[in-house]
């Protein structure tokens, strides 16, 4: 196949669970495009260097190597301009929002609430790795960022503007789901993969959306394994 996609794999090859990964696959199944997703570990530095920087998703469609999500969702609209994700200049500006929402609101409190549940899903070779450069950026232990109490309680809080959103619509870019919707469903997919925790409560309309969100494109959110389906022996 012409087009792949290195996707951060877990301690299982089918543990797929990177926010900034899931935002691209979202978007390539909202086009109908065909992609490989390569399991990559985050100690494989050496399969993606040739993109020039050590972070994925890493897009490769023919001749053209793409880096970092948001980039990705431009590019797939500039080259395959069928069902837009982001739409015109004034559009596109506006869904730069939901990519620093979701990155510097949402990703604090769920980081939180799941470390441990994301340490536990990396693959064995990446633990030593994992630890130290995300020990390092946070300035703390493993144990001592991972506070779900603290975690929720922060998310609450900055769903408040997406509830409002969801109230009026059935998804953050209206009718259907675009680009806002997927920038900001990365995260959640994060936590579905590693977690059993509920972010939400099943009243809350954050709740009803990710449902949505889970359906879509013959519902690969829904279908992607989780360390549950592992751990329970019923991954398929
Ligand atoms: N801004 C980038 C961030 C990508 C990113 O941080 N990816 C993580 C996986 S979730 C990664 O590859 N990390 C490599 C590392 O920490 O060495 C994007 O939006 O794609």
């Amino acid at each position: 196949m012409a087009r792949k996609m290195f996707d951060l794999c877990g301690r299982d090859e089918r543990l797929r669970f990177s926010p900034y990964c899931w935002r691209v696959k979202f978007a390539l199944a909202h086009k109908g495009l065909d992609c490989d997703f390569l399991p990559w570990k985050f100690t494989d530095k050496e399969a993606i260097a040739f993109s020039g920087q050590s972070k994925v998703p890493v897009l490769v469609d023919g001749e053209e190597t793409v880096t970092d999500s948001y980039e990705i969702l431009r590019y797939l609209d500039r080259v395959y301009p069928e069902r837009p994700l982001l739409g015109d200049e004034t559009a596109e500006a506006r869904a730069r929002f939901f990519k620093h929402y979701a990155e510097r609101s949402l990703a604090p409190g769920i980081v939180r609430t799941i470390l441990m549940d994301v340490f536990n899903a990396v693959h064995p070779d990446d633990r030593e790795y994992f630890r130290t450069s995300r020990e390092k950026a946070f300035g703390c232990t493993l144990e001592e960022m991972h506070s779900p109490e603290q975690g929720l309680a922060m998310l609450d809080t900055a769903l408040a503007p997406m509830r409002g959103r969801l109230e009026e619509s059935a998804f953050l870019d209206g009718d259907e789901a675009g680009a806002a919707d997927y920038l900001v469903a990365g995260v959640f997919m994060w936590a579905r993969i590693c977690s059993t925790t509920e972010l939400v409560a099943h009243t809350d309309p954050v709740h009803a959306w990710f449902e949505r969100i889970l359906d879509l494109h013959g519902g690969v959110g829904r279908e992607a394994t989780r360390v549950a389906d592992i751990e329970s022996g019923h991954a398929g």
